[in-house]
């Protein structure tokens, strides 16, 4: 288990927390998600043998938000 965060823009208000979760909650090896609107930050729990960090970042594209 290895964590790994992610420094996210566009996120405005608490549907956009919920949208880029839930986005990320369904990239393969990731076991949690933490997203902060605040800190504009997403915190994922993530099993090493399966992430992609590559992965990750296209869900949040995908979304429509940007990685920073
Ligand atoms: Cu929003």
């Amino acid at each position: 288990m290895a964590v790994c965060t992610m420094n996210i823009e566009g996120m405005t208000c608490q549907h956009c927390v919920k949208a880029v979760t839930t986005a990320l909650s369904k990239v393969a090896g990731v076991q949690r998600v933490t997203v902060s609107l605040e800190k504009k930050q997403a915190t994922l729990e993530v099993d090493e043998a399966k992430f992609q960090r590559e992965a990750a970042r296209k869900a949040v594209t995908d979304e429509g938000y940007a990685l920073r």
